[in-house]
C-alpha cells in the first residue's frame, strides 16, 4: 500500500516528467558486475539505486513491493523504461512511542530501552524513508541518482548507487602462529607492539550485555570456541514462523543474513568468523585462542557475500538492525571492510542513528598503502564527521606501520596489531578463507579493527555509561606513541587497551576566556588552556566546532567541526587557532569543546566572529 503523500508526491513529479521528457536513463550495456579485484574504482550493484525521500513522503509499509503492482505512473514508467522490478525499505515499519517528546528528552541522556525508542533514532535520521530501487537490468545509477536529484529536489533528499564494499584481509603466510598482538613476550618491554592485553584484563575482561555487532560475513556459529559467545535476542522464540518482538525480522534469535534474508548468519567466506573471534572468542577456556573481550557477546549480521564483498544497502539494514539491538546491549559495531568511495549517505545517516543510541562503529582504514586524506575510503572516513566513527590503521610486530596499511593524518585515527593475526575461521574448508581444524593466521587492517572492536567492549564494560565520543577519545588519547605514526594518524599511535581503560572522573576545566586574536591577518582564536584535571595537567584533545547560529546541545551535531584541531598544550599556556581561510564571508559562532584521556569533556564559552 502505498501512503497517500508519497502519492501525492509522485504525481507532481510526474507532471514535471512529462513537462522535461527525458528523465529516463538508458540502459547501460555490458555494465559488469562488482569483481573481486581491489582496484581504486568505485563499484555498485548495477541494477540498484539506493534513494533516500524527503520527510513527509510515506514509503509503502510492506518490506518489499513488486513495482509493477504500483499505480504511480513514476514507478509505471521507472518499469517500463529502465526495468524496475520492486521497491524495498531499507528498515522495517517499526513501531514508535506513544510520547515521542518523552522518550526523546530520555534518548538524550541513555541508550534506547525498547524498540519503539530505537523507531525513533531510526526516523530522526530518515532510515524509516530510505529503500533500494532494483531493476531488472543494468542502470547508471550514478547518473539516474543525478538526474533524480535534479529534477526532484523537493521529493527526493539523495539518491546513490549501491556500492560494493571490499573485507580488508591481505592474503599472506603466516610469520608467527601465535597472539603476539596481546602480549608479546619476546621483546623489551619498552619496545612492546602489543595491546597490554593482560593488564587490562586485570581490570575487566568484559561484560556478557556489551555486545558486539559483527556486521560481515556470517559467523561459524557452531565453533566450539564461539558457541556459547553468540547474542540471544530476548523478545524473540526461536523457530515459531512468528516475529514475536514484531522488529520486522522472523525468528531472528542471533542474528540476521542480510545477504540470503534469513535468520542463520552462517559464514560462508571465512572472514566474518576471524573477527568475531579476534574480539570476543571464548577464553580461559583452554581451547584455541583468547579474544580481546572475554564476556562480550556476537551479534552476527551477515551482510558479506562468499567472495567478501558487502552490498552498500545491506550494510545500512545491518547498522539499523543493531540500533533496534541497542536495547539488549549492542555498544559496538565492527566494520572490517570499505572502499574507495563516492558520498554514501544513507549509511552516514545509519551510523548517526546508532551514534544517538550510544553505539560506537569501528571500520578498517583499507589495506592499499594509501593516504586516506588524500584518497577518500569509506566508511572509515566519516571518522571526519561523526562522534562515533573510529578508523584503524594496521601495525607490526616491529611498531611499524604495516606495509599495506592505509593512513592520514587527518582520516585515520589509531593503529592497532594487523599483521600475522592468529584467529578463527570457518571449519568449511571449502569457503575462500575456510580451514578444516577453524584456525587461520593473516594480515590486514581488517584484524586491526576487529581487536579494538573488543577493546571498546571492554571499555564500555567498564565504563557502561559512556558515550561514543567519550570511548572514542579513550582509543585515541591513550595510545602508545610510535615515532613513525605520528603525522601519519590522528592518534599517533596503537591502541593501548589497559591505558585506555584509565579511571578519571575530573574533567578539564571551561574554557572561559575564548575570544578572537586582535590584528593579526588571518583571523585566530585564542584561550588559554585547561588540564585534564580542572586547571591540572594538560587535556587530550579538542574539537572546535562552527556554526551560522548559536550552537545548542540539539545543534551540535549539525555544526561543521574542524578536521584539523591543534593538541592542547600544558594548562596555562597561550593557545592560538587560525580559522580556515576559505569561509565564506557571514557571521559565525564558534564553541571548542576540550576533552581528557578518559573522554571526560568541558566547554568554552562560544564567541560570534563575523569573517569579513
Ligand atoms: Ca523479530
Ligand atoms: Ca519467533
Ligand atoms: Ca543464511
Ligand atoms: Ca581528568
Amino acid at each position: 500500500m502505498m501512503g497517500k503523500r508519497l502519492r501525492i508526491a509522485l504525481n507532481v513529479l510526474l507532471l514535471l516528467w512529462v513537462a522535461t521528457g527525458d528523465v529516463m536513463e538508458r540502459p547501460v550495456n555490458g555494465v559488469a558486475p562488482p569483481t573481486l579485484a581491489q582496484s581504486n574504482r568505485p563499484h555498485y550493484v548495477s541494477t540498484h539505486l539506493i534513494v533516500g525521500f524527503r520527510p513527509g513522503v510515506q514509503l509503502p509499509t510492506e518490506a518489499t513491493v513488486a513495482a509493477e503492482e504500483q499505480p504511480e505512473k513514476l514507478f509505471q514508467d521507472l518499469v517500463r523504461t529502465n526495468g524496475l522490478r520492486e521497491i524495498a525499505r531499507l528498515v522495517p515499519t517499526l513501531p514508535l512511542p506513544r510520547d515521542r517528546q518523552r522518550a526523546s528528552e530520555a534518548l538524550a541522556r541513555r541508550a534506547p530501552r525498547s524498540l519503539s525508542e530505537a523507531a525513533l533514532l531510526l526516523e530522526r535520521h530518515g532510515l524509516d524513508r530510505m529503500a533500494v530501487l532494483r531493476f531488472t537490468r543494468p542502470i547508471d545509477p550514478r547518473r539516474l541518482a543525478e538526474t533524480l536529484l535534479r529534477r526532484y529536489p523537493t521529493v527526493i533528499e539523495f539518491a546513490e548507487p549501491d556500492y560494493v564494499l571490499r573485507s580488508h584481509i591481505v592474503p599472506n603466510d603466516p610469520l608467527f602462529s601465535f597472539q603476539w598482538y596481546l602480549r608479546d613476550r619476546q621483546v623489551f618491554p619498552e619496545r612492546r607492539a602489543d595491546i597490554w592485553a593482560p593488564e587490562a584484563w586485570d581490570l575487566t575482561t568484559g561484560r556478557s550485555d556489551v555486545v558486539i555487532a559483527v556486521i560481515d560475513t556470517g559467523v561459524d556459529t557452531t565453533h566450539p570456541d564461539l558457541v556459547r559467545k553468540l547474542f540471544v535476542n530476548p523478545g524473540e522464540i526461536p523457530n515459531n514462523g512468528v516475529d514475536d518482538d514484531g522488529n520486522g525480522f522472523v525468528d531472528d534469535v542471533s542474528g540476521w543474513d542480510f545477504l540470503r534474508r534469513d535468520n542463520d548468519p552462517d559464514d560462508e567466506n571465512g572472514h566474518g568468523t576471524w573477527m568475531s573471534s579476534l574480539a570476543a572468542a571464548e577464553t580461559n577456556n583452554a581451547l584455541d585462542i583468547a579474544g580481546v573481550s572475554w564476556a562480550s557477546r556476537i551479534l552476527p549480521l551477515k551482510a558479506g557475500d562468499e567472495r567478501g564483498n558487502f552490498q552498500l544497502s545491506n550494510i545500512i539494514r545491518a547498522v539499523s538492525y543493531a540500533v533496534m539491538m541497542a536495547q539488549f546491549g549492542v555498544r559496538v559495531i565492527n566494520m572490517s571492510f570499505g572502499g574507495v568511495g563516492a558520498s554514501q549517505q544513507g549509511l552516514e545517516r545509519a551510523l548517526a542513528a546508532a551514534n544517538d543510541a550510544r553505539i560506537i562503529a569501528i571500520a578498517a582504514a583499507g589495506n592499499d598503502g594509501q593516504n586516506n586524506d588524500v584518497t577518500s575510503w569509506f566508511p572509515s572516513d566519516l571518522t571526519t564527521r561523526l562522534d562515533n566513527v573510529v578508523a584503524v590503521a594496521a601495525t607490526d610486530r616491529f611498531n611499524q606501520l604495516a606495509s599495506f596499511s592505509n593512513y592520514g593524518r587527518v582520516s585515520v585515527d589509531v593503529g592497532a596489531p594487523g599483521v600475522a593475526i592468529l584467529g578463527l575461521t570457518t571449519r568449511n574448508p571449502s569457503a575462500e578463507l575456510g580451514r578444516s581444524d577453524g584456525l587461520i593466521t593473516g594480515n590486514g587492517t581488517s584484524q586491526a579493527t576487529a581487536i579494538v572492536s573488543g577493546v571498546a567492549a571492554l571499555i564500555y564494560s567498564a565504563y557502561p555509561e559512556s558515550t561514543p565520543i567519550q570511548v572514542k577519545v579513550r582509543l585515541l588519547a591513550n595510545a602508545d606513541q610510535i615515532p613513525e605514526l605520528v603525522g601519519k594518524l590522528v592518534a599517533g599511535g596503537r591502541v593501548n587497551a589497559f591505558r585506555a581503560l584509565d579511571r578519571d572522573e575530573v574533567p578539564p576545566a571551561p574554557i572561559t576566556d575564548l575570544r578572537l586574536l586582535s590584528n593579526v591577518t588571518p583571523l585566530a582564536l585564542t584561550w588559554t588552556a585547561t588540564g585534564d584535571d580542572g586547571h591540572v595537567g594538560r587535556a587530550a584533545f579538542y574539537d572546535i566546532r562552527y556554526s551560522v547560529s548559536p550552537i545548542t546541545a540539539s545543534t551540535l551535531r549539525f555544526a561543521v567541526r574542524v578536521k584539523d584541531p591543534p593538541r592542547p598544550q600544558p594548562a596555562g599556556t597561550g593557545e592560538t587557532w587560525a580559522i580556515p581561510l576559505n569561509l565564506p564571508s557571514r557571521t559565525y559562532y564558534f564553541l571548542i569543546r576540550v576533552f581528557d584521556n578518559a573522554g571526560n569533556m568541558a566547554e568554552s564559552n562560544q564567541v560570534e566572529i563575523t569573517v569579513p
